[in-house]
């Protein structure tokens, strides 16, 4: 055997115990973290929004394109009306305790309104996305 093939035998036989040694570091890798809670890892401007006995205040919310937004629903009415709100646009339902406040993010990414609600559809409310300047 001249040391040639002698090299390519000791890569040859070297090759499937370092691939096996990858499988296994991959293997005890600890699984990825888990996601933040929704909501915690949303950063952007907050508005904060009453819903109460007539309706949501402010009603309408003027974003900036490209914007982020935390809407910040705080429910002041025993009304069950407000129990819950949606934005329809953008498939989002939430549950409204009283006097708890609840965030929704939107990404204000086009431009036009986004509509929220009560969940009975009675009161509503918009997020008016502008143009970037
Ligand atoms: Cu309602």
């Amino acid at each position: 055997m001249n040391p040639r093939s002698l090299a390519l035998v000791l890569v040859l036989s070297a090759a499937p115990s370092s691939l096996l040694g990858c499988d296994k570091a991959g293997a005890q890798q600890p699984p990825a973290p888990a996601p933040p809670a929704s909501g915690a890892a949303v950063t952007g401007r907050v508005v904060a929004i009453t819903a109460g006995d007539s309706g949501f205040v402010p009603s309408t919310i003027p974003a900036v394109k490209g914007e982020e937004l935390i809407l910040r629903f705080t429910r002041t009415t025993d009304s069950d009306c407000l129990k819950a709100i949606e934005l329809p646009s953008l498939g989002i339902k939430k549950d409204l305790p009283v006097k708890t406040p609840v965030d929704v993010p939107v990404r204000a990414d086009k431009e036009g309104t986004v509509d929220f609600q009560c969940w009975m559809k009675m009161y509503k409310g918009k997020v008016v996305v502008a143009a970037a300047k």
